[in-house]
């Protein structure tokens, strides 16, 4: 089923691994010119013309942007109990691994009378995307909120497409799940118009303030994405998040039928999800081969799974050994990636480029989907070689305090004037020597 690369006895550059590997092309550029006029007509007309970009694409308009409150409690009361504790359980764990990633505030005596502060400060309003059509997943709702409040943002509005079939609010499980959460501010907007209005804010059909936001997060397609783009800048964004990737370096050791349900439960996502098995034996890439030809059709989005096993994003790399496969996996940089050899441990230990490893036998990605406590919006499309998934510190920003003595300036005054007077700006030398003067 999967397209096979032999990387058996070559040792080629990471240029040509890159180019060899199979990767998804997302090309959010090709749409940037769909986008921006529906950017800059949330950014001039508001919500009336949120409504009516959405009405023209999705078919609904929702009476106000803002979800009553009473929506968000009714929900949470008409959820299933076993998703709400499954919920609660994905919250506590969250909860408890990023409590964890809270930053100290550190000072450094740079010399006697002279400190450096880094102080670590939330950012104050935040909005995190929850998508709706094929993916509507509370989930994701989950892995935005908890690192937010855990960095003491003040404010935080979720925001999630309208569905015609829920009377134009978004999909209820996103209300439970940010009613479960504490948060009392959700926005029924989708796609590029609800980007451009968390980053512009307007006015609801009610004229109450939707106040704009510093910062934007969470997934959705590619238009969304393309908004992102066209607003980073005046917001913060976290990565682009583009189809999702699994990526599993594995031995003879392998289980062959879990190795098979680990590539399908992400090609369960999308047609142009990436499922990749780099592998030192035949032997294991045959028996997942026939595993997926088996479980593929037991499941129910059969469909879209076998687009996306037999997309080019997805196939198997054969390499000699664990070392070369490290090496692949390494340029690849998957968003999610499996360990599943011998001394799996170890193994992963020695990965450089990865959103987050799964180690061993008994840590499937789908685990970190909902219930590890990881968080799940990682780094797609090679982006792991330079980012890291949405963490605490997505939410926070560092702020050096400078705070120096009439006499540590002093004593420094001659190198600030030497290097001001190599650049050609004596002013900047003259700010310090002034105070010294007469
Ligand atoms: N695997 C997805 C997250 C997700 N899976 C949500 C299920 N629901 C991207 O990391
Ligand atoms: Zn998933």
């Amino acid at each position: 089923m999967l397209n096979r690369i032999d990387l058996r006895g070559r040792v080629p550059s990471a240029a040509e691994l890159r180019a060899a590997l199979p990767r998804a092309e997302v090309d959010v550029d090709a749409v940037l010119h769909h986008v921006r006029p529906i950017v800059e007509d949330v950014r001039d007309r508001g919500v009336e013309a949120v409504l009516e970009h959405t009405e023209r694409f999705d078919r609904v308009r929702p009476a106000a942007v803002r979800v009553p409150v009473a929506e968000l409690e009714r929900s949470l009361a008409e959820l299933d109990p076993a998703v709400r504790a499954a919920l609660e359980e994905s919250v506590a764990r969250a909860r408890k691994v990023h409590a964890d990633q809270r930053r100290v505030d550190t000072t450094t005596q740079v010399v006697p009378g002279g400190t450096v502060t880094e102080r670590w400060v939330p950012v104050g309003r935040v909005g995190l995307y929850a998508p709706g059509g094929l993916a509507v997943y509370p989930s994701t709702v989950v892995m935005n909120v908890v690192p937010a409040q855990i960095a003491g943002v003040e404010s935080l509005v979720v925001c999630s497409p309208p569905q015609a079939e829920f009377g134009g609010l978004p999909h209820p499980t996103i209300l439970a799940a940010a009613a479960l959460l504490g948060v009392t501010e959700v926005w029924s907007a989708g796609g590029p118009m609800a980007i451009a209005l968390l980053a512009y804010g307007g006015t609801d059909t009610d004229g109450s303030p939707l106040e704009p936001v510093d910062v934007v997060t969470g997934p959705g397609n590619i238009y969304m994405t393309a908004a992102k783009r066209l607003l980073r800048g005046l917001v913060g964004i976290d990565s682009e998040a583009g189809p999702t990737e699994i990526a599993i370096l594995a031995d003879e050791t392998a289980d062959p039928v879990h190795v098979a349900a680990d590539l399908i439960s992400q090609a369960e996502h999308d047609t142009l999800a990436a499922s990749v098995l780099v592998t030192t034996s035949v032997e294991l890439a045959d028996a997942v081969d026939a595993e997926l030809e088996r479980q593929v059709g037991e499941t129910r989005h059969h469909e879209r799974i076998r687009t996306a096993l037999r997309g080019r994003q997805s196939g198997t790399v054969l390499v000699s050994g664990v070392d070369e496969g490290l090496r692949v996996v390494d340029v690849y940089a998957a968003e999610h990636l499996e360990v599943q050899t011998a001394s799996a441990r170890e193994v992963a230990a020695r990965v450089r480029a990865a959103g987050a490893v799964f180690v061993g036998a008994h840590s499937p990605v789908s685990l970190g989907d909902y219930c590890a406590g990881s968080n799940h919006v990682l780094p797609t499309g090679g982006c792991a070689r330079h980012s890291s998934g949405l963490s605490v510190q997505t939410f926070l920003r560092g702020i050096h305090v400078v705070d120096y003595s009439e006499e540590a300036l002093r004593e420094v005054a001659p190198h600030v004037v030497a290097l001001a007077d190599a650049e050609d700006l004596p002013a900047h030398g003259q700010a310090v020597t002034a105070r010294f003067r007469g």
